[in-house]
């Protein structure tokens, strides 16, 4: 059931024996306990009929009651926060009628705790978490794992927050409380009864097409409700944007022009705020933005939408939205509407410094001249990595890196399908933060590129990087944690689901 485990291309003796994590560790001792249901529920979301869900409950076992919290009325999962250095124990356990695991996207954790697929749990079955918070304050998020069924699992609902402080970050009194917020921007499409639709990988044309072009909804949901509407103080805030979508990328702007002010990426907060025009935020990436809604008019409407781009080189035909119904990639639609409320405008300012970023050089690399390339290929109609499809705990002699070692891997995204072109895919790294060094379009792929460059935030601290069509993107990573068996793979989920995924091994 979930898949083989076969150990083709194994570097033999080299595997860590994991012992998967069914019960709790004595030595352990949490400064946070939580109980994590995956449970099938029924939810209002559209007049008439309620929409069938899967999604994440969350309990507080032992700890601060505030650690956890849920959106009212909202398929979406918790938001769990935490400060760096606490200890947590997670308890999950899968109500599911299929196999689950909970990957803690971006989050360092030792291998068991990862959410490896090779460690997913049955109906019924369930699997301790364990981990200390290492990493800086930032916006993560979790979400399941499961070989083969990460696309329509993460559709259903599964989708939640992990967010976690630290002093550093709390010494900058940036908004807090109900300005600060987080937004998960997904994609979805129903059917006529309010049914989610779905059209995953799988056999016929209309999978054939998804495990190429990934599934694209015709709405977009905040927070896991059609309807959202941030009603806002005329004060700063905190914007904690999350791309929860399948496939979509968005190219966020203000309608009316407004730069944004970036604070934040995927590992936290950058050293300093950046401008930019529009922001392009792909599958699983995250940005923070500081905005000042004090400038604006009481009862003034914001309009936060996604700008067209052009998401193909080569024939293009994944632009014509065949998937879902929904627009293409790359089509223009509103995303959020702000409206500012009625009391007195307050104006806060921004600190100019906002974190010490640990410094990372690419001097310090051992393969600065030589970097392990991460090429995108085309095996039959089916995405890969360097010619390799995804084996549960297959990995190769070029994919073991040593721990307490720096390396730069370039991501390479030259091969096309036929008459779809190239496209683009969202690189994601297991077990680690790296930094972007630098990005090249290939001279054919400029207009691609060019349509979302210049809304790329690669300042800060990544676990995934975008790389579009005809790009090659080179980053700096550090593997200075936990060893063992980690994955990297595509974060266009169906293309996960269909193979665009590998294990390394970090070998202490
Ligand atoms: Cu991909």
């Amino acid at each position: 059931m979930l898949g083989g485990t076969a150990l083709m291309g194994a570097v033999p003796g080299t595997l860590p024996s994991v012992q998967a994590a069914s019960t709790a560790t004595a030595a352990f001792t949490p400064d946070l306990e939580i109980e994590l249901r995956a449970v099938h529920e029924s939810i209002p979301l559209l007049p008439g009929a309620p929409t069938s869900v899967w999604r994440y409950r969350g309990k507080v076992l032992n700890g601060d009651a505030w650690a956890v919290t849920h959106h009212p009325d909202s398929p979406l999962g918790p938001v769990i926060r935490v400060h760096r250095g606490m200890r947590v124990r997670i308890h999950f356990i899968n109500e599911l009628p299929q196999p689950s695991v909970v990957h803690w996207h971006g989050l360092i954790v030792p291998e068991a705790a990862d959410g490896h697929p090779r460690f997913a749990v049955g109906p019924g079955g369930r699997y301790v978490y364990e981990f200390e918070v290492i990493n800086r304050a930032g916006t993560y998020w979790f979400h399941p794992h499961p070989h083969g069924m990460t696309g329509p699992q993460v559709y259903a609902g599964l989708t939640g927050l992990f967010i976690v402080s630290d002093d550093e970050e709390q010494a900058l009194g940036l908004p807090a409380g109900e300005r600060d917020v987080s937004l998960v921007i997904q994609d979805r499409s129903f059917t006529r009864d309010n049914q989610l639709q779905y059209i995953g990988s799988g056999p016929g044309m209309m999978g054939m097409m998804s495990s190429m072009t990934g599934f694209l909804g015709d709405r977009i949901h905040m927070n896991g409700r059609p309807d959202y509407m941030l009603a806002a103080e005329r004060r700063p805030y905190r914007l904690r944007l999350v791309n929860g979508s399948n496939s979509r990328i968005y190219k966020l702007a203000w309608y009316d022009g407004t730069p944004l002010t970036v604070i934040g990426t995927d590992g936290g907060l950058l050293a300093a705020p950046v401008s930019r025009p529009y922001v392009t935020l792909a599958p699983s990436e995250r940005i923070e933005l500081w905005v000042d809604f004090s400038s604006r008019a009481a009862g003034e409407e914001l309009n936060l939408v996604s700008l067209p781009f052009v998401a193909s080189s080569g024939g293009g035909m994944m632009g014509r939205g065949m998937m879902g119904g929904g627009p293409a990639q790359g089509s223009a639609f509103p995303v959020l509407k702000v409206r500012m409320g009625q009391g007195a405008a307050v104006s806060e300012k921004l600190p100019g410094k906002l974190a010490s970023i640990p410094a990372l050089r690419p001097e310090q690399a051992h393969n600065l001249n030589n970097p392990r390339p991460i090429r995108v290929t085309a095996s039959g109609m089916r995405w890969s990595l360097n010619g390799r499809m995804f084996e549960m705990e297959g990995v190769a002699n070029d994919e073991v890196v040593r721990l307490g070692t720096t390396e730069v891997w370039e991501f390479i995204n030259e091969a096309g399908m036929g008459m779809m072109g190239s496209m683009p895919h969202p690189m994601h790294v297991h077990g680690v933060q790296f930094r972007v060094i630098d990005r090249r379009a290939h001279p054919s792929a400029m207009a691609a590129w060019r349509s979302v460059s210049e809304g790329y935030v690669d300042e800060g601290w990544k676990d995934t990087a975008l790389v579009m069509p005809g790009e090659r993107v080179r980053v700096l990573i550090r593997f200075d944690h936990y060893p063992g068996l980690f994955l990297y793979h595509c974060h266009t989920l169906e293309h996960e689901d269909m193979g665009m995924m590998r294990n390394y091994l970090i070998k202490a």
